[in-house]
């Protein structure tokens, strides 16, 4: 291991079983009084786990968060008893035992599956399969980047990840290996959980992958060792650690060892063993113990592998004394989670010049430029797109790729592979030092929902560039056009769904993305031109608030419209139609939904316009606008797929127009009457 200041703790085969059954001990423990959980995988990878532990991870239980630990990630999340008994073994603060007696209960840390921020030493949240091991590959990538950055006394360190069958087999597992091989992420290590078991039975039910060799065609260094003996575990750690590709360890091992019934078949996967199976486990295992106690030894063994990563940490410090100040001034900065104010600053000088040159600018466009603010200001971002750079606009001038021979560049091609592409993007926000963001069609959201819903889960900064963003993309017809993708997006707890309505909006929201440390973002944003709608500069972000009255009404207002993105430019015309009758009519600009649920009472009943008739323009599906339409508005949008036509027919041919918006007003109006 390079730049190992202490000796690993090495123990025999039959030293690390010792300690390996306290592992599962504690698993089938913790899973007997929960009477749920998964007993079998922590069982089955005890030997492995306590062999990467004690000789291999850098890791510090004092210092949870010491910037250049190993990132551990258990993607097989439903073993999270492993973990949990691996953090209390070896001594972070918290789990407590008792934390692991109530796992899987209100209030425990110790959830069924490992939850970010839940635990110091829990370095993502996994539990649906594969997203563990694509996380990693960013958490991989963002070490690399920052190395090239800060040089190797900061930044030196690995990602390891132990995977199960589940994981492999999931498509996304696809995605993030073939990029991690493509990008030669040598410091990325997998241990396979080679056990031949699932929920169904024998993996040989639906499966039949030659996985060292599908991997091996990915660029991987590939080995298979013994998941049972730690020894020979070691032996494939050590090899690993010389590779200059990403490596796959396959450890064969047996699920559920030490069940007596159990072990190597199903039934030791996703229920509680059972009071006479776990007594029978105990006498296999030699453990003779209580539920939940661990003997002295056993435990100062354990907490001595924890305790040896301080020499490690402080080692580590010396080095960093050393690092030029500027140097070291430049790496905390990339670490703090704010951003600085000049960003906020210089995105105010870009809005205030748009709303006086009033540009037609896609609002992809529109994205571009105040990146190229936003880029020329902060030098944490990373860009990026699914194969999309020159439609998403996401890479600005200058902008260096990173590839395998230089990870010194900002701008990511994750190739087709927005699912591997969306989780690479957790794992670089997690490990830190970094701000990614990228792009691709919103109406492939579909394709990374999965992990932005996770980013959202565990509060991280991710930003999507999600272009192509209505029927407005025209010719390339409905399998291109996102209808129900707004609907389905902001239905995601703690995501912030942005639609600007031109480049001012469009500057606001990234601002307000950048800033929003523990919030992921979704920017849609337009294929097509749209005239400035925001013409008099405000110094405040306006879309802060989510939605706030753009156009008031010509005298006393009787109507209010509502808009997001490239309606809103309706929604006006909708009002000018209107003021020819005399009739006053108002626009509601609403860019993020979310943003605007969060205000006052007050606040969001002067929005609402309360006596007014309501109208709501979004070329999308209606699902969601009833909650400000009430029960007497009107929704114009889409209520069918989209089509294969000009953007200006389109709107025409599904109605939405100021025209039919401006009728629905009127007809509202008489029937109020
Ligand atoms: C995306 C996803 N699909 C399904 C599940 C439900 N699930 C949890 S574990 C598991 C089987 C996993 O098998 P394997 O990785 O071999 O784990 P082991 O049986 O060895 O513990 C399944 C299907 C899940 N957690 N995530």
């Amino acid at each position: 291991m390079k730049n190992a200041e202490t000796t690993p703790l090495v123990f025999n085969q039959t030293e690390t079983r010792r300690l390996a059954n306290a592992i599962r001990a504690l698993s089938m423990d913790a899973v007997q009084a929960a009477n749920s959980g998964h007993p079998g995988m922590p069982m089955g990878m005890a030997d492995a786990a306590t062999t990467l532990f004690s000789q291999f991870l850098k890791f510090d239980p004092a210092d949870p968060h010491w910037p250049d630990r190993d990132r551990f990630v258990l993607s097989a999340g439903h073993g999270s008893m492993l973990l949990y008994s691996l953090l209390f073994l070896t001594g972070y603060a918290a789990p407590t035992l008792d934390d692991i007696r109530r796992f899987r209960q209100l209030g425990s840390p110790c959830a069924g599956h490992p939850e970010y921020g839940h635990l110091p030493g829990i370095e993502t949240t996994t539990g649906p399969l594969g997203q563990g091991i694509a996380t990693a590959v960013g958490m991989a990538l963002a070490e690399r980047i920052l190395n090239a950055r800060f040089g190797d006394d900061l930044v030196d360190h690995r990602t390891y990840v132990i995977a199960g069958d589940g994981d492999l087999m999931e498509g996304i597992s696809q995605e993030a290996a073939s990029f991690a091989g493509h990008l030669k992420l040598n410091r990325l290590i997998v241990l396979f959980d080679d056990n031949h078991i699932s929920i169904d039975g024998p993996t040989s039910l639906a499966d039949s992958t030659r996985t060292l060799e599908r991997f091996d065609a990915m660029g991987w260094t590939t080995m298979a060792c013994d998941g049972m003996d730690g020894e020979a575990v070691a032996k494939a750690l050590a090899a690993a650690q010389t590779s200059d590709k990403p490596v796959l360890i396959a450890a064969r091992t047996t699920i559920g060892f030490g069940a007596p019934t159990r072990a190597g078949t199903s039934k030791a996967h996703g229920e509680a063993l059972g009071l006479e199976e776990v007594a029978g486990a105990r006498e296999k295992l030699g453990w003779p113990y209580p539920p939940f106690v661990i003997p002295d030894d056993i435990l100062a063994q354990w907490r001595a592998i924890g305790a040896r990563g301080s020499a490690l940490r402080d080692a580590w410090r010396e080095r960093r004394n050393k690092v030029p100040p500027e140097t070291l001034k430049a790496f905390y900065e990339a670490l703090e989670p704010q951003v600085p104010m000049s960003v906020s600053h210089a995105l105010k000088e870009f809005k205030k010049k748009t709303s006086a040159e009033k540009p037609s600018l896609a609002t992809r466009k529109a994205s571009e430029t105040a990146l190229e603010v936003v880029n020329a200001t902060l030098d944490k971002t990373i860009g990026g797109s699914a194969d999309l750079t020159g439609s998403n606009n996401t890479r600005t001038k200058g902008m260096k790729e990173i590839s395998a021979n230089d990870y010194s560049g900002r701008f990511i091609h994750y190739g087709i592979r927005e699912h591997g592409m969306a989780a690479a993007m957790n794992g670089l926000a997690l490990h830190g030092g970094v701000i990614p963001y990228s792009g691709t069609f919103l109406v492939f959201s579909d394709y990374a929902r999965p992990a932005i819903r996770l980013a959202a889960l565990m509060g991280i900064r991710a930003i999507h560039v999600m272009t192509h963003d209505s029927i407005g993309l025209g010719e390339d017809g409905p399998t291109h056009q996102p209808v129900e993708h707004l609907a389905a997006l902001r239905a995601i707890p703690n995501l912030l769904v942005f639609r600007p309505a031109d480049a001012v909006e469009t500057a606001e929201c990234w601002d307000i993305a950048l800033a929003e440390a523990k919030r992921p973002s979704v920017l849609a944003l337009t294929r097509q031109n749209l005239p400035t709608v925001r013409t008099t500069h405000t110094d405040e972000n306006l879309s802060r608030k989510g939605a706030y009255e753009l156009a008031p009404a010509e005298g006393e207002a009787k109507v209010t419209f509502f808009a997001t993105g490239s309606e809103v430019e309706i929604a006006l015309a909708a009002r000018a139609l209107l003021a020819t009758d005399g009739i006053g009519a108002r626009v509601v600009s609403m860019p993020c939904w979310e943003l605007f649920d969060a205000q006052s009472e007050t606040y969001r009943e002067s929005v609402l316009g309360p006596g007014t008739v309501k109208v709501a323009i979004e070329a999308a599906a209606s699902f969601g606008w009833d909650r400000y339409l009430g029960e007497h508005g009107r929704f114009i949008g889409m209520k069918s797929f989209g089509a294969s036509a000009p953007a200006k027919d389109l709107y025409k041919h599904f109605g939405i127009t100021a025209d039919a918006a401006a009728e629905a007003a009127r007809s509202l109006l008489k029937n109020k009457r």
